[in-house]
């Protein structure tokens, strides 16, 4: 099957919350040696805008979001090994604190981010979601993180992004972490505002920036 048509599968399964249909495609993908990660970036998460784009229109409600959610982690299970297997740098580039923030569940897109971060070289301690600001910098003090990598999704949670920043220049720690921000409605502009060092509007963006950044510290 054409990778076009692929592409538009793994979407539309997503949009329905089909399992099935979702792992097949997925398998499909794979077997046309298609790049894992474009699968991902212009499969299933076409798919996830167009049902986000319903739910706000009032279209359909929480538990298809729920069932989308649910597709697009059925797609990654087949996905991720073939991602891992992508492994590029076998030095260790730095290690990167990874979580959403305080008020966010959302956790699909950050899971992508901490995968393609440690096939480049990052040592990623990934804390999950929902983390306020303060556990956040405890567990970049702990691990010693050279990133600390925001993760979030909805407007009403981007202002936890710039609490973290200005609770570590508060405790005298903003130089001690560089600071990388993401998720949907979060964009270049934001980030700078806020004073984070870096943005990345996808995974594979991330990576590149976060390689950057540590080769700016040197
Ligand atoms: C799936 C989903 C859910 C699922 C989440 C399941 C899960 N395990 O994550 C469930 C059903 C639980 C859910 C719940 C809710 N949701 Co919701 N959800 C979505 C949806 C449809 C898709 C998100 C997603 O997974 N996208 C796919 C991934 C791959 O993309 P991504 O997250 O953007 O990540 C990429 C980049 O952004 C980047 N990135 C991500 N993180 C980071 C971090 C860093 C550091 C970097 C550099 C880059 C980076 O890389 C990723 C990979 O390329 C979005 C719509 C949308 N367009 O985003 C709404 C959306 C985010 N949800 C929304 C809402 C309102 C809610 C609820 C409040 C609904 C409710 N009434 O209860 C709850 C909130 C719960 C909470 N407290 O967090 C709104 C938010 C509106 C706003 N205020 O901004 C959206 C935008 C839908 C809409 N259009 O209205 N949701």
């Amino acid at each position: 099957m054409e990778q076009e048509r692929i592409l538009e599968n793994l979407a539309a399964a997503v949009v329905d919350g089909d399992q099935d249909m979702v792992r097949e495609s997925a398998e499909q993908a794979l077997a046309s040696q298609m790049d894992p990660l474009e699968a991902v970036d212009h499969g299933l998460s076409q798919g996830m805008a167009v049902i986000g784009e319903q739910f706000e229109l009032g279209e359909v409600f929480l538990p298809e979001l729920l069932m989308a959610a649910d597709a697009f982690d059925a797609a990654m299970e087949i996905l991720n090994p073939e991602i891992k297997a992508q492994k590029k740098q076998i030095t260790r580039l730095g290690i990167v604190v990874l979580g959403t923030v305080k008020g966010d569940v959302h956790n699909i897109g950050k899971n992508i981010v901490a995968t393609v971060l440690q096939i480049n070289g990052f040592d990623v301690v990934d804390i999950g979601m929902d983390n306020s600001t303060l556990d956040i910098i405890e567990e970049a003090c702990e691990a010693k993180a050279d990133i600390v990598a925001l993760s979030s999704l909805m407007t009403t949670t981007m202002p936890a992004q710039k609490e973290v920043i200005d609770v570590l220049r508060e405790m005298n720690l903003r130089d001690r972490f560089l600071v990388m921000v993401g998720g949907g409605p979060v964009d270049q502009e934001w980030a700078d505002k806020i004073g984070a060092d870096g943005y990345g509007k996808s995974a594979v963006h991330a990576a590149r920036v976060a390689r950057q950044l540590m080769s700016r510290k040197g």
